[in-house]
């Protein structure tokens, strides 16, 4: 037993696919079997630029391509705003990163004006073969003590691989201001090679906790995904992600394996020992659960894609996963 007591004891059923034998292994070597975790932080592609892994094949879902997954990122951008939008080295290498992924989740746009989301995803379809778009959140921060820090989150998808219900929502948190930044939340469905919608579709609930109220807010998240599956009985397949500031000064393993996201509700794929940070630190800020195995397409696959070293691009990596499409 160790330190991911409670985090996995719902490990899905693609992971055990994926990791029998490591599985297998704690399985016989544990009596009560209950703590199972998704290994390591891994890359696929080959890069020119450096990555997390070894640069070994990945083991776990040798028979799925590129082509045959759909992967979903989240990835702080570190004060979004018109400065940064006003650097072109800077969004080339934004672009390129968003571009490796077929939806991703982007924290921290910190623009009043509001433009620079609408920009960036021209940048991104200047560079892009297919059609970007976005679901674009309002400024959250929807309490007087929340405006010193109002932000805005966006998923930008790829057109040809998702296709987005509806225009999304910030939770409403005006009963007991939860949230610094009220985490956002949208449907899409998931479109076949031909782009016909499949039978799948997820949700997305993205969240940057403020630092400070990382532990409350984590904890809080709880309830955001509990009340969105009521309001959307339809809805199994539930995806939580984003720059959860979950560890460090900020969180402990401890708090970690004790809070409401714990216990077995949730498959956390981005492990306490993982490091999100551009810098010297180790943390593992950003964290992506899902509250099952998403309709059997979870493959179980995930990383951290080291693909600038440039602080003035993010002080956080995109961290991502895969799902079978
Ligand atoms: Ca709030
Ligand atoms: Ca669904
Ligand atoms: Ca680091």
């Amino acid at each position: 037993m160790g330190k991911y007591d409670g985090y996995l004891q719902g490990l899905s059923f693609a992971a055990i696919l994926i990791l029998a034998p490591l599985a297998l292994q704690i399985m016989l070597t544990d009596d009560d079997a209950q703590v199972v975790y998704v290994a390591v932080p891994i890359e696929i592609e080959n890069t020119s630029m450096n990555s997390t892994s070894s640069g070994e094949d990945d083991a776990r879902s040798p028979e799925l391509n590129r082509s045959e997954v759909a992967r979903i990122a989240t990835f702080n951008i570190k004060v979004f705003g018109e400065t940064k939008m006003g650097k072109p080295e800077v969004i080339s290498v934004l672009v390129d990163t968003v571009l490796r992924y077929d939806l991703v989740a982007i924290q921290e746009i910190k623009d009043i004006d509001q433009t620079v989301p609408y920009d960036f995803l021209d940048a991104i379809n200047n560079e892009s073969e297919v059609e970007w778009a976005m679901v674009l959140s309002p400024r959250s921060g929807q309490q007087e003590d929340d405006r010193s820090s109002q932000e805005q989150y966006a998923f930008y998808y790829n057109t040809t691989v998702f296709e987005p219900i509806g225009n999304g929502s910030l939770f409403n948190d005006s009963e007991n201001d939860l949230f610094q930044r009220e985490p956002f939340q949208a449907r899409f469905a998931l479109l076949n090679a031909t782009g016909q919608p499949t039978s799948f579709d997820l949700s997305l609930i993205t969240v940057h906790t403020k630092p400070a109220a990382a532990m409350e807010e984590i904890n809080a998240m709880n309830e955001v995904a509990t009340t969105y599956l009521a309001e959307h009985p339809d809805e199994e397949d539930l995806v939580l992600l984003g720059d959860f500031n979950a560890d460090c000064t900020y969180a402990s393993e401890q708090d970690l394996a004790n809070s409401a996201l714990a216990g077995g509700n949730y498959t956390w794929l981005v492990g306490n020992d993982a490091d999100t940070t551009v810098s010297q630190s180790s943390c593992a800020y950003d964290r992506i659960l899902t509250n099952g195995d998403l309709s059997g397409r979870l493959t179980g696959v995930w990383g951290i894609d080291e693909v600038f070293n440039d602080s003035n691009v993010s002080d956080h990596y995109p961290v991502w996963f895969d799902i079978r499409r």
